[in-house]
């Protein structure tokens, strides 16, 4: 709705960065509130110094007070939580992971059964599955062993957003992302943060060493089609949305080699070499290609950009920004 005031927990973020532009062209800068553990202007990995166009407020997600006072005094009605802890870096810290995963999530949900908010987004993941789940068109509902903590986390939390919407009619809504590629902010401790690293690495030193093997195929998607996705199923009428776990999203599939390919095509002399680390058991557990005919149905989801089309992208914007690559 036009007249929402909506507060982002983890702008800085990967996702954060691209959302809290998004969400003020559409509702206007002073009616989305962005929020991240760091003060404003405070500096990015990439070495930018982020301005804010709008409000902002320090929070710590785990201060569920400090959420609660920044929701009465902008009014806010909408919320999306996007601070976590991703796949790799909660496996070397398992309860801190676990732990902000999880308490954020109920500190979240618990205002919205209390009603100080409205509507709810929750970010889910592909590592909600497992490794005895099928690998290919892997099912909205199939078999969900994972065997990470952000991966526990993630099925747990996807339980916990249909239980509340169940019991509370908390009315949440939460996409399982496959791997994000994008440009404007690094990711941070993620598996599939290598479809990132290489085209900052392609473009600096014209080499890259992938952490994953060459055919390790993952299910991706570039990032102005995952903000549109979650932009569309926060506005979809609530009689739309039939999954109040997490919807399956999906765009394309490819592997370090495949993606090795298609920037050399742009930049023949790239070299990758393949040096697997703890993070290829990860990787391993994951599905190859997700079916998300469920929110292509429900709500209308599809998909636009293709490898191909993102490395096009990738590459014109890395090598016009300001800050180093
Ligand atoms: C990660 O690699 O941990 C994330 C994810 C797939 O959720 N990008």
């Amino acid at each position: 709705m036009a007249s929402d005031t909506i507060l982002i927990l983890g702008s800085g973020g990967q996702i954060g960065t691209e959302l809290v532009t998004s969400l003020r062209n559409i509702y206007g800068n002073d009616h989305v509130i962005a929020s991240d553990i760091k003060p404003a202007g405070s500096e990015h990995s990439d070495g930018e110094k982020k301005d804010t166009e709008g409000p902002y407020e320090v929070i710590n997600v785990l201060d569920k007070d400090r959420i609660f006072e920044v929701i009465k005094k902008h009014k806010v009605t909408q919320l999306y939580l996007l601070a976590a802890m991703l796949s790799a870096t909660a496996e070397k810290h398992p309860e801190k992971g676990w732990q902000l995963n999880m308490e954020s999530l109920f500190h979240v949900l618990d205002m919205a059964k209390e009603k100080h908010i409205q509507q709810v987004y929750w970010p889910s993941s592909i590592a909600a599955f497992g490794p005895t789940t099928p690998k290919e068109d892997t099912p909205q509902q199939t078999i969900t062993e994972p065997s990470t903590i952000y991966g526990i986390s993630k099925l747990a939390g996807e339980r916990w957003c249909e239980w509340y919407f169940n019991k509370y009619a908390v009315d949440v809504r939460s996409l399982r992302y496959p791997g994000l590629i994008s440009y404007t902010a690094p990711p941070g401790g993620g598996t599939t943060d290598y479809a990132v690293d290489i085209f900052h690495q392609a473009l600096k030193t014209g080499s890259y060493e992938c952490f994953l093997s060459a055919g390790t195929k993952l299910p991706m998607m570039y990032m102005p089609d995952a903000i549109r996705a979650t932009i569309e199923i926060m506005q979809a009428p609530a009689e739309k949305i039939k999954i109040r776990s997490s919807y399956n999203l999906s765009a394309f599939s490819f592997t370090p080699a495949q993606i090795a390919h298609e920037i050399r095509q742009h930049l023949p002399d790239f070299q990758v070499t393949y040096n697997p680390d703890f993070r290829q058991a990860i990787a391993d557990s994951w599905p190859q290609s997700i079916d998300d005919r469920n929110a292509r149905g429900d709500w209308g989801w599809k998909h636009q950009y293709n490898l191909k089309a993102v490395v096009e992208d990738m590459l014109v914007n890395l090598k016009s920004l300001k800050f180093e690559v």
